[in-house]
């Protein structure tokens, strides 16, 4: 590390190599600072594409579907409801539990505990489906 030159040195120095005069740093900087930013933002949505995910699990017909559904901890599973009437998906295990979901209604659960959970629908208890978080 060089000498410092004051505040907001520091951040300047990790952006720009020691050999650049501070006259080029002046004009360099918002240059890399645009930079970094575009990288930064590039490089976010190129993580939320590839590892947070939505999944949908559609009960329809007093069924969960699909019946057994794997994810990746992290990733959102979203319960959509399409009978005429409130159905539940609680985890066997105390996981999660949604609530009565109505009729058109979601529910959404971030799947954070890894594992293998059977969950069922509290008001029709042979609905059964599967969720496994690896
Ligand atoms: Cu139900």
């Amino acid at each position: 590390m060089h000498s410092t030159r004051g505040g907001g040195a520091l951040g300047l120095s990790l952006l720009a190599p020691d050999w650049l005069s501070s006259r080029l740093l002046h004009r360099a900087v918002p240059c890399l600072m645009l930079a970094a930013a575009f990288m930064a933002g590039t490089v976010a949505s190129a993580i939320a594409d590839e590892k947070v995910k939505v999944h949908t699990v559609l009960i329809d017909g007093m069924k969960f579907s699909p019946q057994t559904l794997e994810v990746n901890a992290g990733d959102t599973v979203v319960w959509r409801n399409k009978d005429p009437y409130p159905h539940t998906a609680t985890a066997e295990n105390k996981a999660f539990d949604s609530g009565d979901i109505p009729e058109n209604g979601t529910w959404k659960y971030v799947a954070k505990t890894k594992g293998t959970m059977a969950y069922f629908c509290k008001l029709h208890t042979t609905m059964k489906g599967v969720l496994v978080v690896k």
